[in-house]
Parts: structure tokens; sequence; C-alpha cells
């Protein structure tokens, strides 16, 4: 059974009408122009490594079937696999590299406005890296992880330590097959000159170098950045928010945030709410200061402050047209140059933030870890100024209900909500996936894109059909933005779930959809993964599990390298488009068959929304079959000694739940 959702993203449509109608070109009528875009480059067969190039492989036979240097299309494809996960892996890790150098600035006291904010995660962290916690001051402890996490980055020997958080049985595969990963800049860089003209030209070796590199990522950068933020701003805890563009405010100064690192929009927004900084507000008419994210920003301040959810990447240029935008301050990643032309349309700022990413036009403030505070309350006044040159003549914010959500949902916290504080376990999880109320989890992950006119809303189609077959869904970056933009991230919402993924819920409390953070944070779900494995039933290693990753509108290097670290972990994944090396069937197949036999999962590469909705539900059923899970038992599922204690057990989360705070009316829609 699956449900199909019917929707359209209308108040995006709406703005890009407007923008038409204004003479205002945005990204969808760029990709328009960009029609019809390079074949070759679409299924991998276009090599720019070396000046005798570029060169083309013909798919057809037709045509040339080797490069100048030799080079055929298995060799071209896996170096442009390659590519794609080291630039990926790049730019996850250096986020991590910086929020690692925050983290020793904070700890010698060299930045002031930022603090530690979790000693817990602080002390755990300590442990996976060998840092010794007892008699030491919490700065001390910080320095060393902080040091250490820096190492990770270009340690001459070993490998990466978050990587021991792996189940044991994933660790010695690893091993075996030698992708352990080592420095993370070690693999970016030995990537970049395996796939240079005239080195590594078997595409075996590359695809198993992109399982490394990806790993560096995954159990590496990305978890190094994921876990530090906790450490510096909390770890996410169940919060409630708004999210659409409706949170724009028509009578306050609004600033949006954009990129993905906190240490900038977690400034500004603790410089909105400087009382001196709001009566400058005042002074000038303005009602108040509202911020308000776009993309993987957006999901860090929502699921750590509640701050609102403006929306994701596709919508970046939208918001702008909204034309009640004073000021968008961005740092790294996602961010279209064509915003800065955008904002020239009305009276928006745009400022950029970073001494890394810098946009021709646009007024640069720079943030670094001592000067954050400072130049946050700067950014405001900006907007503040900017204010009264806003023209109301071209302001419009859609108008309706925000839409109500509940995030925050940390791999900590599914373990608390569904374990309980004094016993904290996913064993209730693995239980009731166990016993077939919930048939398997998949993680819905990755990007938005503006390839696909807002007139669909894949992730919705998606997410609402795996629900409905009692697939319980864990979300991040921009796909987790748009579910939450329309409202199903509530545990209202567990009415659309299938039976038995409603009883849990409502046992629990909590959204049959959760948000767990931005693209970083896919690191959380590689964590839930290997708990699924450690508490025990549902077999020794996450390939085991009946779970499945997902991607409908990829678009950004750093998704596939998180695809890639998802398959080398053990987890199917599927992304939403035609396989990007479709040109060199040999490598299509090591990716989309033969990865199986060598990681235990592998790819599949498919664009229609309903037959990926299958191909999850099928790969759930078959490791739930081959666990023995979809045996006798399952038909117990509704028997009264079952219910009797699912009763017993929702009495036990329910109080778990009170003690965290999670009060189930808190949830409630306004
Ligand atoms: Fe052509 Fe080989 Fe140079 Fe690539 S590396 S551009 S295939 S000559
Ligand atoms: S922001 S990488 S579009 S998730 Fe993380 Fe969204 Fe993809 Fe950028």
């Amino acid at each position: 059974m699956t449900r199909k959702y019917e929707g359209a993203d209308q108040e995006s449509l709406d703005l890009l009408k407007r923008m038409k109608e204004s003479g205002i070109e945005s990204s969808f009528d760029r990709y328009d122009t960009q029609q019809p875009q390079c074949g070759y480059g679409k299924i991998g067969l276009c090599c720019r490594h070396c000046q005798m190039g570029p060169c083309n492989v013909d798919p057809f036979g037709r045509g040339p079937q080797r490069g100048v240097c030799g080079a055929d299309a298995n060799t071209i494809a896996a170096r442009h696999f390659v590519r794609y996960v080291a630039a990926g892996t790049a730019g996850h890790s250096d986020h991590g590299r910086s929020v690692a150098e925050l983290l020793i600035a904070v700890a010698r006291g060299e930045a002031p406005g930022y603090k530690i904010t979790d000693t817990k995660k602080l002390f755990e962290v300590a442990k996976v890296f060998d840092v010794s916690t007892d008699g030491r001051k919490t700065n001390e402890i910080a320095e060393e992880v902080g040091e250490m996490a820096l190492a990770e980055f270009g340690k001459a020997y070993g490998t990466q330590r978050f990587a021991t958080k792996a189940p044991e049985t994933r660790q010695k595969l690893w091993k075996k097959l030698n992708i352990t990963p080592r420095a993370i800049d070690r693999e970016v860089t030995e990537s970049m000159h395996r796939t240079g003209m005239g080195t590594d030209q078997d595409y075996k070796n590359l695809i198993m170098q992109a399982c490394r590199t990806s790993l560096a990522d995954g159990w590496g950068g990305s978890m190094i950045a994921t876990e530090l933020q906790d450490i510096l701003f909390g770890t996410p805890k169940p919060t409630r928010g708004t999210a659409n563009l409706r949170v724009i405010k028509e009578d306050e100064i609004n600033i949006l945030v954009h990129g993905h690192e906190p240490q900038m929009s977690e400034m500004v927004a603790v410089a909105a709410s400087d009382p001196e900084l709001v009566e400058e507000a005042r002074a000038a008419g303005a009602k108040g200061i509202s911020i308000a994210g776009i993309c993987c920003t957006a999901n860090e301040m929502l699921m750590r402050h509640g701050i609102p959810l403006a929306g994701h990447m596709k919508m970046q240029e939208m918001a702008i047209a909204t034309g009640a935008i004073e000021v968008i301050a961005v740092d790294i990643q996602c961010v279209m140059q064509g915003d800065e032309e955008l904002c020239r349309h009305y009276h928006t700022k745009m400022i950029t933030t970073s001494p890394k990413a810098k946009i021709a036009g646009a007024e640069h403030i720079e943030i670094n870890d001592e000067n954050g505070y400072e130049k946050g309350k700067e950014i405001v006044r900006m907007a503040i100024k900017n204010y009264p040159n806003r023209d109301k003549t071209k302001v419009y914010i859609p108008k309706g209900k925000k839409s109500d959500v509940v995030v925050g949902f940390s791999h900590e916290t599914i373990k608390y909500m569904l374990g309980g504080k004094y016993r904290a376990s996913y064993r209730p999880l693995n239980d009731n996936i166990m016993n077939g109320r919930i048939r398997g989890v998949a993680g819905v992950v990755g990007c938005t894109s503006s390839t696909s006119w807002p007139d669909q809303l894949p992730y919705m189609e998606l997410v609402s059909a795996l629900i409905a077959n009692n697939i319980l869904v864990v979300q991040t970056g921009c796909a987790a933005a748009e579910c939450a933009r329309n409202g199903i991230m509530v545990p209202e919402y567990m009415e659309h779930a299938g039976e038995g993924l409603r009883e849990v819920c409502e046992a629990v409390g909590m959204p049959p959809v959760l948000h767990a953070g931005s693209c970083v944070d896919n690191s959380r779900i590689l964590i839930a993964c290997s708990e699924m494995v450690k508490e025990g039933g549902i077999g020794n290693d996450i390939s085991e599990l009946p779970v499945a990753g997902v991607c409908i509108e990829w678009m950004h290097e750093k998704a596939l390298a998180i695809g890639q670290y998802f398959v080398a972990s053990g987890v199917f994944t599927i992304f939403g488009s035609k396989s990007l090396v479709a040109g060199a069937p040999d490598v299509d197949k090591l990716l989309c068959e033969g990865l199986e036999d060598i990681v235990g999962a592998k790819w599949a590469f498919e664009p229609d929304v309903e037959k990926v909705v299958q191909l999850v539900i099928d790969h759930i059923e078959k490791k739930r079959d081959a666990l023995g899970i979809n045996e006798k038992k399952e038909r117990k599922l509704y028997d009264m000694a079952d219910r009797r204690a699912l009763d017993a057990e929702n009495l036990k989360t329910a109080y778990a739940g009170c003690e965290l705070g999670i009060e189930h009316s808190h949830y409630k829609a306004e």
C-alpha cells in the first residue's frame, strides 16, 4: 500500500510568478537557459583532468571510446565519481575543522560570546579521543578534545577515532578491505592525486578509494562537526518551531541567515535579542528584529533554538523576493551567486562572513572566533539602518498559517524518547521493528534542487508513502526542511502513519517523521544505526538492519559523499536521479550491484518517486526476511498480550518524556 501525496509549493510558485512579472531572473530560469546540458557530463563521460582534453567517450560506440591518454569510459566515470566524493568530503570536513578550531579558542578564553554548553557530550567525545577527564577542568578537557579533533585532519598515522563507534563487524570489514579512513585531508588529497591524469586507472580501485574518502567524511569530518557543535551549542532536544516563508514578518526587521556553520548565525541571533538593538529597531519604526534561516543554517537554528525556518536551498531566492529582507548574512556552501544580483532588485543587503566564501558585489563582514558577537551586532545594526529603505510596494509575504514543527531528534533524543531517561536505549525501537509495528527506518536526507519546479513536493510524496507503510522516517538537510515547511513534523501527523507506526508514535508522543538536523548531521544517523546493531536482535552489522537511505533531489557534491558513506557503512541508498556514471556500465554495475558483495550495501538511481518508495519497502522486507522477523511472530502483532505489553511500555515512555520536559501537550498546534 502506498499513499500518494498531492501538493505543490504554492508560496514558492507565487513568488516565482511575481519575479517573472518583474523581469527578475531565478535559478529556475537559468536552468532552462542551460538546456540542453552536456550529455557526456551527465553520464560521467567527460574528462577535463589535463590539457590534452577535454575528452569525451561516445556512449553509443559511434565515436571515440578513449580519451587522448587512453583512459576508457570506466576510468573517466570512476574518476568523476571519486572527485565528487572528495569535494563533498572536503566541504563537510572543512566545516568540521572550523568547529574544532572554535572549540579550542573557546577553551582558551579567546572566543568571547561562545561557550561550552554540553559538558556531558564533551566527556563522551573525550572518551572516544582518549582524553583524560579525571580531576581536570572543563576548559582543559575541551582544549585537548579540540586539539585531538584537529589532529584527525592531518595526523601522519592511524585511522579516524570516531570510526570506533561503528559496530565491530563493520570495523573488521573496513580493516579487511583497507578502507578504514586515515587522516581526512590525506583521503581527500589522495583522491585528487589518484584521479589526475595517468595515476589510478582501475575503476574498481578508484571506487574503493571513494569508499574510504567518504568514510573520512561520515565517521570523520561530519561527525567532528556534529559532535563538537553539540558541545558548543547544545545537543538538540525536542523543540517547537515554525517553518515556511510566512515566518518573515511584515512589521519587523528581517534578517536571513544562510549557509552551514552555526558560528555566524548563533552570534547574529544573540545580537538580535540585545535590548539595546531591539530598542534601536523600535526607534526605526519596526516592532522588533526577526531572524529566519535558509538551508542547513536554518536546520541548525531551528533544532537548537526554535528559530523559524524560512526555506530550503532552492527557496533562497524566493525568500529574498518577499522584498521584506533587510539583510541576508551567509557563510559557506549552497549560497547562490545569483542572490547578490537579486538583492539589488530590492533594498536587501547581502553580507558574506567567511574568508573562504566571498561573493563579488556583496559586502564582507568577516566573522572569526574572536569577534563573533561584535560582528553579529554590526550585521544586526546594518539591518536596522536598512529598514527605512524597504519599498512597501515590493513586499509580498505569502498569507496564511506558519507550519508548526517539532524538531531536535538527535540520536540521544531518539534513545531517550524511546527508552526513557534512566534506561535510555534503542531496545524499544528494535523491539518494535522485530514485532513488525515498525517495518524499518528510512533516512530521507539531502538537497533540494532548482532542476525541479516547485509544483511538486517529492520529499512529501516519498515520506508520506513511507510512514503510511509503517516505515519510521529520519530526516536531515533540505529534505527535512521541505517536510518541516509542509507541516508533517508534528506528532499529530501520526494519523497519516500506518497502524503499527502510529501506535508507537502515540506511545512515545513523537512525530512519525523525525528531524535530526543539517547535512553534517547525517553522522547522527550513522551513530543511530550503530546503536541499533549494538542493542541486538536485528543483525550484527549495519548492513543487516532493515534501513535505507534516500535523497531525491541531490545537487551538491556533499550529497554524493553522504550517499557513498551510507553505502560504505552498509546502508542501501537511493538517489532520485539517473546514475551519474550511466555512461560506464561497469562502474554503474559495481555501484548498483557489486558493492553489495564487498561492503554489504549498494546504490540505486531512480527518478520515479513511486518506484523509490517500492525500492525502500522491498529492501526493508528483504532484510526482515533475512533476519527471520517476518515469520510467525508477526501474526501476533495485535493480540491482547502485545497490546498490554505496549500499554505498559507507553506508561514508562510517557513518563520518560515528561522527565525530559517533553510534555506531549507542547506539541499541539496552536
Ligand atoms: Fe583526456 Fe586523459 Fe587528459 Fe582526461 S586525463 S582530459 S581523458 S587526456
Ligand atoms: S544545505 S548540501 S542543499 S542538504 Fe546542507 Fe541543503 Fe544539500 Fe546544501
